[in-house]
């Protein structure tokens, strides 16, 4: 085997991530859970501004019903605390609960925690609530972030919160089922400048959420990582995130390059933008796909990248 995952990972290495978001989600780690809260609440009122946000259908929010239900009977004091507690990470019942739900529950969990407290079913924010100055340097931060970033920052605070989640059980893991696209809705994608069929296929197979397909693309220890990820490897734990994770996305490539890599392998990296079902057209993730391609076509290595910038779309240099 030419090729180790890590080597992989260094293939196209001038494409410049949105290393901001990490810095951001680092930051804001360390501020304590009332002002992590806080922050969160004033970045969601300001980003729904400009964009929109999809309510969670019925698939996602039917996992968080009954915990919904127990918050709803509780006291402020009480519903204040079990915030403060996800955000905190501590190990309590419901903590054991959200860790157990995929990204999307999870995000539906809060959307409706927010409409409560818009609407004071659920502990507000108090209106003249204070940021720290840290707090506020943040907010500060993520404003000054394009949309695809600023989304990212916010679902990676959602995901991170609760009991960890890597220490749950992979049988007792939530996530909503798999609905995948008949032949009639799926549109095929064009990538100006590649034509290889696997990387099509790839795109094709994940907007249809077909995952038992596109997971044939891959070979047996291939890895795929994920934005700000370490890669996650072979072909079970890979089909595992389709299945939990990537349901309903829109891949829009554009433009690629396609160029032989060492021992028969090929590498090819190709850009354009992303958009997940929380926000549609309203928000265009700019994205990199770095692929590495074994001598059978099957892929061995795929790098997701959110960008840093929109200038990035159309770096295709090798290196
Ligand atoms: C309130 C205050 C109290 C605290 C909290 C609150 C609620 C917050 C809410 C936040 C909602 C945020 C949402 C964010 C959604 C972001 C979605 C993103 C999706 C990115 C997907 C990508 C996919 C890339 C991939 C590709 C592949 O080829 C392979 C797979 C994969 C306000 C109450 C918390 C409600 C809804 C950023 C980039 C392209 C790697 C997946
Ligand atoms: N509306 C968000 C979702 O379906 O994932
Ligand atoms: N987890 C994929 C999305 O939020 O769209």
């Amino acid at each position: 085997m030419p090729y180790t995952i890590e080597a992989a990972r260094g293939i196209f290495p001038n494409t410049l991530a949105a290393d901001a978001v990490p810095a951001t989600i680092a930051r804001f780690n360390q501020l304590n859970a009332e002002d992590q809260l806080a922050l969160i609440w004033f970045a969601y009122l300001e980003m729904g501004k400009s964009i929109t946000i999809a309510a969670p259908g019925a698939a996602q929010m039917q996992f968080a019903e009954a915990t919904l239900n127990q918050i709803r009977q509780m006291s402020f004091r009480e519903q204040s605390q079990v915030m403060c507690d996800l955000a905190n990470r501590e190990d309590t019942p419901i903590c054991r609960t959200y860790a157990s739900w995929s990204a999307n529950i999870k995000l539906g969990f809060w959307y409706r925690l927010g409409q409560w407290m818009e609407d004071g079913t659920v502990a507000p924010i108090p209106e003249n609530y204070k940021l720290s100055a840290n707090a506020s340097a943040i907010l500060q931060s993520i404003r000054n972030l394009e949309p695809g970033q600023q989304i990212t920052v916010l679902r990676n605070t959602v995901i991170d919160m609760g009991y960890d989640s890597s220490k749950v059980e992979v049988d007792q893991r939530v996530s909503e089922p798999v609905v995948v696209k008949e032949a009639s809705q799926r549109t095929p994608v064009n990538i100006q400048g590649v034509d290889n069929r696997t990387v099509l296929s790839y795109i094709n197979n994940l907007n249809a959420n077909d995952f038992d397909a596109l997971i044939d693309l891959f070979e047996p220890d291939g890895g795929l990582q994920p934005p700000f990820q370490r890669p996650i490897v072979g072909k079970e734990a890979i089909l595992r995130f389709f299945k939990e994770e990537c349901q309903n996305l829109t891949l829009i490539p554009e433009q690629g390059v396609s160029e032989p890599a060492e021992d028969g392998f090929t590498q090819i990296k190709v850009t354009g933008k992303v958009q997940t079902p929380w926000f549609g057209a309203s928000v265009g993730m700019n994205i990199a796909w770095r692929f590495l391609l074994n001598p059978n076509n099957k892929i061995f290595f795929v790098a997701i990248d959110l960008l840093a910038s929109p200038k990035e779309l159309m770096n295709l240099a090798r290196s």
